[in-house]
Protein backbone atom coordinates (compact mmCIF):
# COMPACT_ATOMS: atom_id res chain seq x y z
CA UNK A 1 0.00 0.00 0.00
CA UNK A 2 0.98 3.32 -0.59
CA UNK A 3 0.36 5.99 2.51
CA UNK A 4 1.08 10.01 2.81
CA UNK A 5 3.89 10.23 5.35
CA UNK A 6 3.47 13.88 6.06
CA UNK A 7 0.21 16.16 6.24
CA UNK A 8 -0.88 15.13 2.32
CA UNK A 9 0.05 16.01 -1.27
CA UNK A 10 3.38 14.47 -1.21
CA UNK A 11 2.76 13.11 -4.61
CA UNK A 12 1.25 10.05 -3.71
CA UNK A 13 -0.95 10.04 -6.89
CA UNK A 14 2.09 10.18 -8.80
CA UNK A 15 3.52 7.18 -6.82
CA UNK A 16 0.70 5.26 -7.68
CA UNK A 17 0.36 5.56 -11.18
CA UNK A 18 4.01 4.40 -11.40
CA UNK A 19 3.27 1.22 -9.72
CA UNK A 20 -0.34 0.98 -11.47
CA UNK A 21 1.51 -1.05 -14.44
CA UNK A 22 2.88 -3.67 -12.04
CA UNK A 23 -0.47 -4.46 -10.27
CA UNK A 24 -3.82 -5.65 -11.33
CA UNK A 25 -6.38 -3.43 -9.02
CA UNK A 26 -5.60 -0.01 -7.05
CA UNK A 27 -7.62 0.59 -4.04
CA UNK A 28 -8.69 3.81 -2.58
CA UNK A 29 -10.02 3.20 0.86
CA UNK A 30 -10.28 6.24 2.90
CA UNK A 31 -11.92 10.00 2.40
CA UNK A 32 -13.26 11.31 -0.50
CA UNK A 33 -13.13 14.17 -3.08
CA UNK A 34 -11.15 15.92 -0.20
CA UNK A 35 -8.08 14.53 -2.04
CA UNK A 36 -6.44 15.71 -5.16
CA UNK A 37 -3.98 13.98 -6.87
CA UNK A 38 -1.84 14.87 -9.95
CA UNK A 39 -0.53 12.51 -12.42
CA UNK A 40 1.55 13.74 -15.14
CA UNK A 41 1.90 11.16 -18.09
CA UNK A 42 3.52 12.95 -21.00
CA UNK A 43 2.21 16.51 -22.31
CA UNK A 44 -1.17 15.32 -20.27
CA UNK A 45 -2.11 16.56 -16.59
CA UNK A 46 -4.55 14.86 -14.18
CA UNK A 47 -6.12 15.96 -11.14
CA UNK A 48 -7.82 13.16 -9.89
CA UNK A 49 -9.91 13.37 -6.70
CA UNK A 50 -12.59 10.41 -6.30
CA UNK A 51 -11.07 7.89 -8.81
CA UNK A 52 -8.38 5.96 -7.91
CA UNK A 53 -4.81 6.76 -9.54
CA UNK A 54 -4.73 2.96 -11.04
CA UNK A 55 -7.80 4.56 -13.22
CA UNK A 56 -4.95 5.96 -15.94
CA UNK A 57 -3.59 2.31 -15.89
CA UNK A 58 -4.85 0.60 -18.95
CA UNK A 59 -5.49 -3.18 -17.36
CA UNK A 60 -5.48 -1.98 -14.20
CA UNK A 61 -8.67 -2.38 -11.83
CA UNK A 62 -10.02 0.88 -9.70
CA UNK A 63 -12.02 0.22 -6.71
CA UNK A 64 -12.99 2.54 -4.53
CA UNK A 65 -13.67 0.57 -1.26
CA UNK A 66 -15.94 0.82 1.71
CA UNK A 67 -14.50 3.22 3.53
CA UNK A 68 -14.59 6.13 1.24
CA UNK A 69 -17.41 8.69 0.90
CA UNK A 70 -18.69 9.11 -2.35
CA UNK A 71 -19.90 12.55 -3.83
CA UNK A 72 -21.63 11.05 -6.58
CA UNK A 73 -22.22 14.02 -8.68
CA UNK A 74 -18.61 14.57 -8.36
CA UNK A 75 -17.62 10.73 -9.33
CA UNK A 76 -19.70 11.13 -12.76
CA UNK A 77 -18.28 14.79 -13.53
CA UNK A 78 -14.61 12.91 -13.08
CA UNK A 79 -15.34 9.73 -15.17
CA UNK A 80 -17.27 12.22 -17.94
CA UNK A 81 -13.98 14.65 -17.97
CA UNK A 82 -11.50 11.20 -18.01
CA UNK A 83 -13.69 9.44 -20.99
CA UNK A 84 -13.55 12.71 -22.80
CA UNK A 85 -10.15 12.88 -22.57
CA UNK A 86 -9.96 8.62 -23.73
CA UNK A 87 -9.28 7.07 -20.59
CA UNK A 88 -11.87 3.82 -20.30
CA UNK A 89 -13.40 4.06 -16.57
CA UNK A 90 -15.62 1.21 -17.33
CA UNK A 91 -13.21 -1.19 -15.06
CA UNK A 92 -14.45 0.60 -12.76
CA UNK A 93 -15.71 -0.81 -9.19
CA UNK A 94 -17.62 0.87 -6.27
CA UNK A 95 -18.17 -0.59 -2.90
CA UNK A 96 -21.84 -1.44 -2.02
CA UNK A 97 -21.24 -0.45 1.76
CA UNK A 98 -19.41 2.91 0.70
CA UNK A 99 -21.60 6.01 2.54
CA UNK A 100 -22.79 9.16 -0.24
CA UNK A 101 -21.99 12.60 0.78
CA UNK A 102 -25.56 14.34 0.81
CA UNK A 103 -25.99 17.60 -0.18
CA UNK A 104 -27.06 18.65 3.22
CA UNK A 105 -23.54 17.35 4.73
CA UNK A 106 -21.38 20.01 2.36
CA UNK A 107 -23.51 22.65 3.75
CA UNK A 108 -22.90 21.43 7.27
CA UNK A 109 -19.53 21.64 6.62
CA UNK A 110 -19.06 24.88 5.14
CA UNK A 111 -21.27 26.53 8.11
CA UNK A 112 -19.71 24.49 10.62
CA UNK A 113 -16.13 26.37 9.66
CA UNK A 114 -17.72 29.90 9.90
CA UNK A 115 -19.40 28.99 13.45
CA UNK A 116 -16.08 27.60 14.30
CA UNK A 117 -14.47 31.13 13.54
CA UNK A 118 -10.79 31.41 14.75
CA UNK A 119 -11.02 27.62 15.90
CA UNK A 120 -11.78 26.18 12.21
CA UNK A 121 -9.68 22.94 10.67
CA UNK A 122 -9.67 24.63 7.23
CA UNK A 123 -11.42 21.81 5.54
CA UNK A 124 -11.99 21.14 1.87
CA UNK A 125 -15.84 22.33 2.53
CA UNK A 126 -16.76 18.76 0.32
CA UNK A 127 -19.00 17.61 3.34
CA UNK A 128 -16.85 14.69 4.31
CA UNK A 129 -16.42 15.45 8.32
CA UNK A 130 -20.43 15.56 8.55
CA UNK A 131 -20.71 12.54 6.32
CA UNK A 132 -18.44 10.33 8.38
CA UNK A 133 -19.82 11.56 11.51
CA UNK A 134 -23.09 10.05 10.47
CA UNK A 135 -21.76 6.79 9.66
CA UNK A 136 -20.39 6.69 13.02
CA UNK A 137 -23.96 8.12 14.42
CA UNK A 138 -25.16 5.20 12.53
CA UNK A 139 -27.51 7.56 10.50
CA UNK A 140 -25.57 7.54 6.79
CA UNK A 141 -26.24 6.57 4.31
CA UNK A 142 -24.56 3.96 1.99
CA UNK A 143 -24.67 3.18 -1.48
CA UNK A 144 -26.65 -0.04 -1.88
CA UNK A 145 -29.28 1.82 -0.18
CA UNK A 146 -29.89 3.34 -3.69
CA UNK A 147 -31.28 0.98 -4.58
CA UNK A 148 -34.10 0.02 -2.49
CA UNK A 149 -36.46 3.45 -2.20
CA UNK A 150 -38.76 2.20 0.67
CA UNK A 151 -35.03 1.42 2.71
CA UNK A 152 -33.73 4.96 1.18
CA UNK A 153 -36.75 7.00 2.07
CA UNK A 154 -36.23 5.68 5.94
CA UNK A 155 -33.18 6.24 6.10
CA UNK A 156 -33.35 9.57 5.17
CA UNK A 157 -36.15 10.41 7.08
CA UNK A 158 -34.36 9.06 9.90
CA UNK A 159 -30.77 11.42 9.11
CA UNK A 160 -32.93 14.12 8.04
CA UNK A 161 -34.88 14.31 11.62
CA UNK A 162 -31.73 15.49 13.05
CA UNK A 163 -29.89 16.95 10.26
CA UNK A 164 -32.65 19.44 9.45
CA UNK A 165 -33.18 20.39 13.11
CA UNK A 166 -28.97 21.47 13.22
CA UNK A 167 -29.69 23.27 9.73
CA UNK A 168 -32.71 25.07 10.86
CA UNK A 169 -32.69 25.68 13.84
CA UNK A 170 -28.83 25.63 14.76
CA UNK A 171 -27.64 27.16 11.38
CA UNK A 172 -30.41 29.24 9.81
CA UNK A 173 -30.16 27.31 6.76
CA UNK A 174 -33.30 25.80 5.08
CA UNK A 175 -33.34 21.80 4.96
CA UNK A 176 -34.12 19.64 1.94
CA UNK A 177 -37.57 17.70 1.85
CA UNK A 178 -37.62 13.84 2.18
CA UNK A 179 -38.87 13.48 -1.35
CA UNK A 180 -35.54 16.27 -2.77
CA UNK A 181 -32.85 13.85 -0.93
CA UNK A 182 -34.48 10.75 -2.24
CA UNK A 183 -35.36 12.10 -5.22
CA UNK A 184 -31.38 13.14 -6.11
CA UNK A 185 -29.74 10.03 -4.84
CA UNK A 186 -32.80 7.79 -6.66
CA UNK A 187 -31.84 9.68 -10.08
CA UNK A 188 -28.36 8.32 -10.12
CA UNK A 189 -29.15 4.57 -9.37
CA UNK A 190 -29.20 3.22 -12.55
CA UNK A 191 -26.17 4.63 -14.21
CA UNK A 192 -24.42 3.92 -10.40
CA UNK A 193 -25.56 -0.18 -10.68
CA UNK A 194 -23.04 -1.37 -13.47
CA UNK A 195 -20.05 -0.31 -10.85
CA UNK A 196 -21.16 -1.47 -7.57
CA UNK A 197 -20.63 -4.47 -5.83
CA UNK A 198 -18.89 -6.63 -2.98
CA UNK A 199 -15.47 -4.90 -3.36
CA UNK A 200 -14.05 -6.92 0.09
CA UNK A 201 -15.18 -10.28 -2.07
CA UNK A 202 -13.82 -8.96 -5.26
CA UNK A 203 -10.35 -7.49 -3.73
CA UNK A 204 -9.83 -11.24 -1.60
CA UNK A 205 -10.62 -13.34 -4.62
CA UNK A 206 -7.97 -11.42 -6.58
CA UNK A 207 -5.42 -12.07 -3.71
CA UNK A 208 -5.99 -15.85 -4.04
CA UNK A 209 -5.53 -15.57 -7.28
CA UNK A 210 -2.07 -14.05 -6.07
CA UNK A 211 -3.02 -11.20 -8.32
CA UNK A 212 -0.85 -7.20 -7.11
CA UNK A 213 -3.44 -5.37 -5.00
CA UNK A 214 -2.11 -1.78 -4.49
CA UNK A 215 -3.99 0.06 -1.47
CA UNK A 216 -4.38 4.17 -2.33
CA UNK A 217 -3.91 6.26 0.76
CA UNK A 218 -6.05 9.76 0.71
CA UNK A 219 -4.35 12.60 3.10
CA UNK A 220 -1.77 11.35 5.56
CA UNK A 221 -0.55 10.55 8.69
CA UNK A 222 -0.83 13.71 10.00
CA UNK A 223 -4.46 13.96 9.22
CA UNK A 224 -5.28 11.47 10.24
CA UNK A 225 -8.38 10.85 13.14
CA UNK A 226 -6.59 8.81 15.76
CA UNK A 227 -3.06 9.40 14.96
CA UNK A 228 -2.92 12.44 13.49
CA UNK A 229 -2.76 16.13 14.63
CA UNK A 230 -6.42 16.29 16.35
CA UNK A 231 -8.59 18.05 16.19
CA UNK A 232 -6.42 19.59 13.08
CA UNK A 233 -7.21 16.43 10.99
CA UNK A 234 -9.40 14.64 8.29
CA UNK A 235 -12.02 12.48 9.37
CA UNK A 236 -10.93 9.39 8.41
CA UNK A 237 -8.44 6.66 9.01
CA UNK A 238 -5.37 7.78 6.56
CA UNK A 239 -2.41 5.33 8.10
CA UNK A 240 -1.98 1.86 7.11
CA UNK A 241 -4.76 0.32 9.67
CA UNK A 242 -7.10 2.45 7.81
CA UNK A 243 -6.67 0.33 4.32
CA UNK A 244 -8.27 -2.87 6.38
CA UNK A 245 -11.35 -1.38 7.77
CA UNK A 246 -11.56 0.96 4.23
CA UNK A 247 -11.08 -2.31 2.15
CA UNK A 248 -11.73 -5.35 3.97
CA UNK A 249 -8.52 -6.89 3.47
CA UNK A 250 -7.13 -8.16 6.94
CA UNK A 251 -3.66 -7.16 8.02
CA UNK A 252 -2.29 -10.62 7.43
CA UNK A 253 -2.06 -10.15 3.69
CA UNK A 254 -0.25 -6.90 3.58
CA UNK A 255 3.03 -7.32 2.50
CA UNK A 256 4.76 -3.82 1.43
CA UNK A 257 4.00 -0.70 3.06
CA UNK A 258 5.50 2.50 0.87
CA UNK A 259 5.34 5.95 2.44
CA UNK A 260 5.36 8.95 0.78
CA UNK A 261 7.29 12.01 1.99
CA UNK A 262 8.27 15.03 0.68
CA UNK A 263 12.05 16.47 0.33
CA UNK A 264 10.71 19.28 2.77
CA UNK A 265 7.02 19.74 4.78
CA UNK A 266 4.33 21.29 3.46
CA UNK A 267 0.36 21.58 4.89
CA UNK A 268 -3.08 23.03 3.81
CA UNK A 269 -5.80 24.06 6.09
CA UNK A 270 -5.39 25.17 9.69
CA UNK A 271 -2.87 23.50 12.93
CA UNK A 272 0.25 23.14 14.54
CA UNK A 273 3.39 23.17 11.93
CA UNK A 274 6.63 23.24 13.92
CA UNK A 275 8.85 23.43 10.60
CA UNK A 276 7.11 26.66 9.11
CA UNK A 277 8.66 29.07 7.04
CA UNK A 278 7.21 32.41 6.62
CA UNK A 279 10.17 34.01 5.20
CA UNK A 280 11.74 33.85 1.83
CA UNK A 281 12.38 30.10 2.09
CA UNK A 282 9.20 29.57 2.32
CA UNK A 283 8.19 31.47 -1.23
CA UNK A 284 11.03 30.00 -2.57
CA UNK A 285 9.61 26.21 -1.52
CA UNK A 286 5.54 27.65 -2.51
CA UNK A 287 6.94 28.71 -5.87
CA UNK A 288 9.48 25.92 -6.68
CA UNK A 289 7.32 23.04 -5.57
CA UNK A 290 4.23 24.61 -7.12
CA UNK A 291 2.33 24.46 -3.73
CA UNK A 292 -1.17 24.88 -4.41
CA UNK A 293 -4.26 23.00 -2.95
CA UNK A 294 -4.86 19.77 -6.39
CA UNK A 295 -9.12 20.38 -5.12
CA UNK A 296 -9.53 24.15 -3.72
CA UNK A 297 -6.29 26.14 -5.56
CA UNK A 298 -5.46 27.09 -1.10
CA UNK A 299 -1.60 28.13 -1.33
CA UNK A 300 0.15 25.30 1.00
CA UNK A 301 2.06 26.44 3.54
CA UNK A 302 6.09 25.19 3.56
CA UNK A 303 8.72 24.43 5.63
CA UNK A 304 11.98 22.01 5.89
CA UNK A 305 12.06 18.75 6.48
CA UNK A 306 10.90 17.40 9.31
CA UNK A 307 12.22 13.85 10.12
CA UNK A 308 10.66 13.40 13.87
CA UNK A 309 7.40 13.18 11.50
CA UNK A 310 8.67 10.81 8.95
CA UNK A 311 10.54 8.28 11.85
CA UNK A 312 6.78 8.76 13.59
CA UNK A 313 5.04 7.72 10.03
CA UNK A 314 7.78 4.93 9.79
CA UNK A 315 6.24 3.50 13.52
CA UNK A 316 2.53 4.17 13.23
CA UNK A 317 2.43 2.98 9.54
CA UNK A 318 4.89 -0.01 9.21
CA UNK A 319 6.70 1.74 7.11
CA UNK A 320 8.91 -0.67 4.47
CA UNK A 321 9.83 1.91 2.06
CA UNK A 322 10.24 5.48 1.62
CA UNK A 323 9.38 7.28 -1.46
CA UNK A 324 11.21 10.53 -1.35
CA UNK A 325 9.60 13.11 -3.75
CA UNK A 326 10.27 16.67 -5.24
CA UNK A 327 13.91 16.49 -3.94
CA UNK A 328 14.33 18.53 -7.52
CA UNK A 329 12.59 21.72 -5.87
CA UNK A 330 15.14 21.86 -3.13
CA UNK A 331 17.48 23.22 -5.96
CA UNK A 332 19.33 26.27 -5.49
CA UNK A 333 18.90 26.76 -1.75
CA UNK A 334 22.13 27.33 0.02
CA UNK A 335 21.80 25.56 3.00
CA UNK A 336 19.31 22.68 3.88
CA UNK A 337 18.12 22.39 7.76
CA UNK A 338 16.75 18.97 8.66
CA UNK A 339 14.45 19.03 11.64
CA UNK A 340 15.65 16.32 13.85
CA UNK A 341 14.42 16.90 16.94
CA UNK A 342 12.23 19.25 19.24
CA UNK A 343 12.38 21.64 21.93
CA UNK A 344 9.07 22.04 24.24
CA UNK A 345 9.79 24.68 27.18
CA UNK A 346 13.18 23.59 27.04
CA UNK A 347 13.11 19.56 27.11
CA UNK A 348 14.00 18.01 23.77
CA UNK A 349 11.63 15.24 22.49
CA UNK A 350 13.30 12.60 20.03
CA UNK A 351 9.86 11.28 19.44
CA UNK A 352 5.89 13.13 18.46
CA UNK A 353 4.81 14.65 21.61
CA UNK A 354 1.66 13.09 22.59
CA UNK A 355 0.53 16.45 23.97
CA UNK A 356 -1.10 18.18 21.60
CA UNK A 357 -0.24 21.65 23.71
CA UNK A 358 3.71 20.48 23.37
CA UNK A 359 3.39 20.26 19.97
CA UNK A 360 1.67 23.66 19.47
CA UNK A 361 4.93 24.88 21.53
CA UNK A 362 7.45 22.27 19.15
CA UNK A 363 10.48 24.63 18.17
CA UNK A 364 12.61 22.14 15.83
CA UNK A 365 15.80 21.93 16.54
CA UNK A 366 17.86 21.80 13.03
CA UNK A 367 20.72 20.09 11.34
CA UNK A 368 22.05 21.69 8.89
CA UNK A 369 23.38 20.43 5.55
CA UNK A 370 24.91 22.04 2.27
CA UNK A 371 22.75 22.35 -0.98
CA UNK A 372 23.45 22.12 -4.66
CA UNK A 373 22.29 24.31 -7.38
CA UNK A 374 23.18 21.36 -10.23
CA UNK A 375 19.94 20.68 -12.11
CA UNK A 376 18.83 17.07 -10.81
CA UNK A 377 15.67 16.67 -13.24
CA UNK A 378 17.62 14.60 -15.69
CA UNK A 379 19.01 12.39 -12.82
CA UNK A 380 18.03 8.55 -13.50
CA UNK A 381 20.53 6.68 -10.68
CA UNK A 382 21.58 7.40 -7.75
CA UNK A 383 25.53 7.83 -8.59
CA UNK A 384 24.50 10.86 -11.29
CA UNK A 385 22.62 13.32 -8.24
CA UNK A 386 25.37 15.47 -6.64
CA UNK A 387 26.82 14.79 -3.45
CA UNK A 388 24.95 17.14 -1.40
CA UNK A 389 21.98 15.93 -2.64
CA UNK A 390 23.24 12.06 -2.10
CA UNK A 391 24.27 13.03 1.46
CA UNK A 392 20.72 14.79 1.81
CA UNK A 393 18.43 11.60 1.31
CA UNK A 394 20.83 9.50 3.57
CA UNK A 395 20.56 11.95 6.05
CA UNK A 396 17.30 11.77 5.83
CA UNK A 397 16.70 8.03 5.43
CA UNK A 398 19.13 7.20 8.46
CA UNK A 399 16.59 9.43 10.55
CA UNK A 400 13.57 8.32 8.76
CA UNK A 401 13.72 4.56 10.29
CA UNK A 402 13.04 3.07 6.82
CA UNK A 403 15.22 2.70 3.64
CA UNK A 404 14.34 5.19 0.71
CA UNK A 405 13.48 3.50 -2.32
CA UNK A 406 12.43 5.91 -4.92
CA UNK A 407 13.93 9.22 -5.29
CA UNK A 408 11.25 11.91 -7.26
CA UNK A 409 12.95 14.68 -9.09
CA UNK A 410 10.39 15.93 -11.31
CA UNK A 411 6.39 15.74 -11.95
CA UNK A 412 6.83 13.65 -14.94
CA UNK A 413 6.52 9.78 -14.27
CA UNK A 414 10.21 8.91 -15.56
CA UNK A 415 11.47 11.65 -13.16
CA UNK A 416 12.48 9.21 -10.58
CA UNK A 417 15.83 7.53 -9.22
CA UNK A 418 15.15 4.28 -8.49
CA UNK A 419 17.29 2.66 -5.51
CA UNK A 420 15.81 -0.81 -5.00
P1 LIG B 1 -11.53 17.75 5.22
O1 LIG B 1 -12.08 18.52 4.06
O2 LIG B 1 -12.52 17.55 6.33
O3 LIG B 1 -10.84 16.48 4.86
O4 LIG B 1 -10.39 18.73 5.86
C1 LIG B 1 -9.78 18.42 7.09
C2 LIG B 1 -8.27 18.67 7.05
O5 LIG B 1 -7.67 17.76 6.09
C3 LIG B 1 -6.91 18.50 5.16
N1 LIG B 1 -6.97 17.89 3.83
C4 LIG B 1 -5.96 17.89 2.96
N2 LIG B 1 -4.66 18.23 3.13
C5 LIG B 1 -3.88 18.15 2.02
N3 LIG B 1 -4.35 17.82 0.75
C6 LIG B 1 -5.64 17.49 0.60
N4 LIG B 1 -6.17 17.41 -0.64
C7 LIG B 1 -6.14 18.60 -1.53
C8 LIG B 1 -4.85 18.64 -2.33
C9 LIG B 1 -6.39 19.85 -0.69
C10 LIG B 1 -6.70 21.16 -1.42
O6 LIG B 1 -4.46 17.59 -2.82
O7 LIG B 1 -4.20 19.69 -2.47
O8 LIG B 1 -6.84 21.22 -2.63
O9 LIG B 1 -6.88 22.15 -0.68
C11 LIG B 1 -6.49 17.45 1.72
N5 LIG B 1 -7.79 17.12 1.90
C12 LIG B 1 -8.08 17.38 3.21
C13 LIG B 1 -7.59 19.88 5.12
O10 LIG B 1 -6.73 20.88 4.59
C14 LIG B 1 -7.91 20.09 6.59
O11 LIG B 1 -6.74 20.49 7.26
P1 LIG C 1 -0.91 13.67 -3.50
O1 LIG C 1 -2.14 14.28 -2.92
O2 LIG C 1 -0.01 13.07 -2.46
O3 LIG C 1 -1.19 12.73 -4.65
O4 LIG C 1 -0.05 14.89 -4.10
P2 LIG C 1 -0.57 16.09 -5.04
O5 LIG C 1 -0.78 15.58 -6.40
O6 LIG C 1 -1.68 16.82 -4.36
O7 LIG C 1 0.69 17.08 -4.98
C1 LIG C 1 1.96 16.67 -5.38
C2 LIG C 1 2.43 17.58 -6.55
O8 LIG C 1 3.82 17.38 -6.76
C3 LIG C 1 1.78 17.27 -7.87
O9 LIG C 1 1.62 18.49 -8.56
C4 LIG C 1 2.77 16.36 -8.59
O10 LIG C 1 2.69 16.45 -10.00
C5 LIG C 1 4.07 16.92 -8.09
N1 LIG C 1 5.17 15.96 -7.95
C6 LIG C 1 5.15 14.66 -7.53
N2 LIG C 1 6.41 14.17 -7.44
C7 LIG C 1 7.25 15.17 -7.80
C8 LIG C 1 8.68 15.31 -7.88
O11 LIG C 1 9.44 14.41 -7.58
N3 LIG C 1 9.14 16.54 -8.29
C9 LIG C 1 8.33 17.59 -8.61
N4 LIG C 1 8.88 18.74 -8.98
N5 LIG C 1 7.00 17.49 -8.53
C10 LIG C 1 6.46 16.32 -8.14
MG1 LIG D 1 -3.09 16.06 -2.87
Amino acid sequence: MIVGAQWGDEGKGKATDHLGSQVDYVVKFNGGNNAGHTVVIGDEKYALHLLPSGILTPGCTPVIGNGVVVDIDVLFQEIEGLEARGVDTSRLKLSANAHVIADYNRTIDKVTERFLGSRKIGTTGRGIGPTYADKMNRIGIRVQDLFDEKILTAKVEGALELKGQILTKIYNRRAPSVEQVVGELLGHADRLAPYVCDTGLLLSQALDRDEVVLMEAGQATLLDVDHGTYPFVTSSSAISAGACTGTGIPPTRIDQVIAIAKAYTTRVGEGPFPTELHDENGEFLRKAGWEYGTTTGRPRRCGWMDTVITRYAARVNGVTDFVLTKLDTLTGLAELPVCVAYDVDGVRHDEMPVNQTDFHHAVPIYENLPGWTEDISGCRSFDELPQAAQDYVEYVEARSGARISVIGVGPEREQAVVRH
